[in-house]
């Protein structure tokens, strides 16, 4: 029972035990309190609403009551929002629609109710639990990290479908809807509060004591403290008018166009629903949100972005070992890590701000310094971006300690290093850490190298284990641990652990070449340099991956990333898998010629002194094998060539051991490439594609290009069954 709620007495009116929601009275004011059974969280599904139905109808005819409040039995949430897991079972629009209109009418009745209701918040209130808050008249929050607020429909494919589409707009404005409703992003109390979702802000302790004055205040007709509600000036004008609401609806839709290039339908679905409401009076608006509800509840991006949630919170519960075996990760206090260069900084900084001790060593005190100041230049960003206070920064700060010598190391539970991509250096370090911190493990962030490899130094290669972060650290989620026969059962845990400690999605892979994600990656990236020997334009390579849902197209990626990193990993990946993993002509010439990419203002791409992009080097044609000579090659073409063999990689690895799960596979190149989400990842793409359908076409290249689409073994097995990869 959490803190909150523990001090509620008072006499039990109704009490639900299917649902967990209950009703009782003190003092003339009611607490309805919901606390869904054999769950961690409170959702919303269909058996609840009959429930609150009666609730409210009891609360109205009772004359002993004078107002009520809403509050949850969880420590950490309030209300999750809709079932999720109910909402993956509708099966037709109308089903979906009428979901929708279910909860709307319910919120209906309790925005309509004549005595005061307040949402009393304390946690996570997500989609349809913030709708639910904001039908209440009135709404206290707590001021506690744990309390956050959003809309986050569309990053399941969906739009807020119990008002929140009606009711967010006219509580905070047009602009700040938007800008939630369309990001889906988590609002923190204290903002709430000076946005105007919620009144009043309050210790966790008095919640329930200002809440329950509340009511009476409210019931009395007294009036209550003004919300902080603060608009710019210029939002105020425009918003004020059509002209200007016009304006800013314009504006919406080709911000989301551009960002989505239409491959999400639910963003511009929830713009048509608000604007129907500022056209056309609420209930049109509302009939607007229900029937786009139910269209998006079936849609294939939904269903896609539904399964990406349930595949992360199934990772955030696994311990990374086998089905079945358990052992007690070490609680990580203090970690060394080596090399301040951009990643070594960038796991300081995730590190720090996880409330982790850091001691990061480097060679020259030039070099601990410049990546302490890259830590306090993500900090510095976060405050400007008012995450983080001045106080909370300087106290982050004051966790990270440099140092050009193994100085406290003695007592760091795990090292991570981040030096030169060379196994006679990460052997030299390996030795060194484990001479001066007797009990660390000793975790590689090395892209290349095999960790077993590594572990041959190790006098205790059972605490040696791949840690392999993504640039930059600081935003890419995902994790890739990489263990060897030899790595610890322990080990292994408290990596995992201490990953999702640091906010990390972490998957557990098996060591070789690549590992899962560079290895996927190789082949697709070759495939682009292919393109380019063949004569295919740079930009229009780019431009047909990015149309497939590619954050970035390949040829950028290569710029992005460093053509002298990528340079390096090539020749390691072809000498293991021979032809498939071979790097293009092109590419290895533009190496040579001297292009290292976005950081030295020359790759494939030409840069400006700021480094911003200035359009495609037209030298780098003169150095393809089509000498300049250029072809045009459709848009299909293109993608089947680069992105086919990425999952046909992807089978391999799971034939091979390396992933240990269609799931993680998907997770792996959503969260570590950028897959493209609504595809769900490679696995999910190719269940939506048939193994039979991806067997042909890769047969078909490999008649074309031998021995680099060779279908994997397993993917011909599944098409000639037609089993699939996820059930
Ligand atoms: C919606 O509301 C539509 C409405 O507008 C309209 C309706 C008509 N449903 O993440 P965790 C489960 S759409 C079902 O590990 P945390 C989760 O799967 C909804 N299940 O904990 C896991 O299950 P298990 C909009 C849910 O503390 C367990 O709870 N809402 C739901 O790290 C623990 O979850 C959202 O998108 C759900 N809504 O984070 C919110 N929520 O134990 C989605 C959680 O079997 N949820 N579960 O593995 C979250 O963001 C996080 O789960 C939350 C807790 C922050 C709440």
């Amino acid at each position: 029972m959490s803190t909150v709620t523990s001090t509620l007495t008072g006499t039990v009116l109704m009490e639900d035990a299917t649902t967990g929601i209950s009703l009782s009275v003190h003092d003339g004011v009611a607490t309805v309190r919901y606390d869904q059974p054999n769950s961690p969280v409170n959702t919303l599904n269909t058996r609840v609403g009959p429930v609150f139905e009666q609730i409210f109808a009891r609360i109205e005819q009772d004359a002993s009551i004078v107002g009520a409040m809403l509050v949850s039995g969880k420590a950490d949430t309030w209300i999750a929002g809709a079932d999720i897991d109910e909402l993956r079972r509708v099966t037709t629009p109308m089903e979906g629609e009428a979901l929708s209109r279910g909860g709307q009418q319910l919120l209906n009745r309790l925005a309509a109710m004549s005595k005061p209701f307040i949402a009393a918040i304390h946690g996570a209130a997500l989609g349809g639990g913030l709708e639910i808050a904001l039908a209440c008249r009135y709404r206290i929050a707590t001021d506690h990290p744990k309390t956050i607020l959003a809309l986050p429909e569309v990053q399941l494919g969906l739009l807020p479908g119990a008002g929140g589409t009606q009711r967010l707009p006219r509580t905070v404005g047009l602009q700040a809807a938007l800008d939630m409703i369309l990001t889906g992003k988590n609002i923190r109390a204290k903002k709430a509060w000076q946005m105007g979702i919620v009144h009043e802000l309050v210790h966790p302790s008095i919640l329930l004591e200002v809440v329950a004055k509340r009511v009476h205040a409210l019931a009395r007709g007294e009036s209550t403290p003004v919300r902080a509600r603060a608009h710019g000036a210029s939002a105020v004008l425009l918003e004020d008018n059509a002209i200007g609401r016009k304006i800013v609806f314009r504006q919406a839709r080709e911000t989301v166009l551009k960002k989505t290039r239409g491959q999400y339908p639910a963003p511009l679905a929830a713009i048509e629903a608000i604007q129907a409401g500022y056209l056309h009076g609420q209930e049109a608006g509302l009939l607007e949100e229900a029937r786009s509800f139910g269209d998006l509840a079936v849609s294939e991006v939904s269903r896609e972005l539904v399964s990406i949630f349930f595949a992360t919170t199934a990772l955030k519960k696994d311990n990374g070992l086998p089905e079945g075996e358990h052992a007690d990760p070490v609680r990580v206090r203090k970690i060394g890590v080596l090399g301040a260069g951009f990643m070594g900084a960038g796991i300081a900084t995730v590190a720090v701000q996880a409330g982790t001790i850091v001691r990061m060593k480097d060679a020259s005190l030039e070099r601990v310094a410049a990546g302490s100041c890259a830590v306090r230049d993500v900090l510095r960003e976060r405050v400007k971006r008012r995450q983080l206070t001045r106080l909370q920064m300087d106290d982050t700060l004051a966790l990270v300690g440099s140092t050009i010598d193994y100085s406290g190391f003695a007592n760091v539970d795990l090292v991570i290093e981040a030096v030169f991509e060379d196994l006679a250096v990460k052997h030299e370090v390996l030795r060194e850490v484990e001479a001066v911190a007797p009990r660390a493990i000793f975790a590689s962030n090395t892209s290349t190298i095999p960790i077993r490899d590594i572990a041959t130094a190790a006098g205790r290669p059972d605490q040696v284990v791949g840690m392999h972060f993504f640039s930059p650290v600081h935003k890419m989620p995902l994790l890739e641990v990489i263990v060897t026969p030899e790595t610890s059962a322990q080990t292994t845990a408290t990596v995992v652990a201490y990953g999702k400690q640091i906010g990390k999605t972490v998957i557990v892979v098996r060591d070789g070449p690549g590992f899962y994600v560079n290895r996927i990656l190789a082949p697709y990236i070759n495939e682009s340099g292919k393109l380019l020997d063949e004569g295919a334009s740079i930009d229009a390579v780019d431009e047909a991956l990015v149309a497939f849902g590619f954050p970035v197209g390949p040829i950028t990626l290569l710029d992005e990333v460093g053509l002298d990193i990528a340079g390096k990993s090539g020749p390691i990946m072809a000498a293991a898998f021979g032809e498939r993993m071979r790097p293009s002509a092109t590419l290895q010439r533009v190496i040579e010629s001297g292009r290292l990419g976005r950081k030295a203002k020359r790759g494939f791409y030409r840069y400006d002194e700021q480094g911003k992009r200035q359009g495609v080097d037209q030298g780098v044609y003169a150095l393809t094998p089509a000498s300049g000579s250029r072809i045009t090659v459709a848009v299909e073409e293109m993608q089947r060539r680069t992105v086919l063999p990425m999952l046909n990689e992807a089978v391999r690895c799971l034939e091979d051991g390396i992933i240990r799960s269609p799931r993680d596979g998907d997770i792996g190149a959503v969260f570590g490439i950028g897959f493209p989400p609504f595809r769900g990842g490679p696995f999910r793409f190719l269940d939506a594609l048939g193994a039979a359908t991806v067997v042909a076409q890769l047969d078909a290249l490999n008649a074309r290009y031998p021995g680099r689409y060779e279908p994997a073994a397993l993917l011909r097995a599944m098409a000639a069954s037609g089993a699939r990869f996820h059930p």
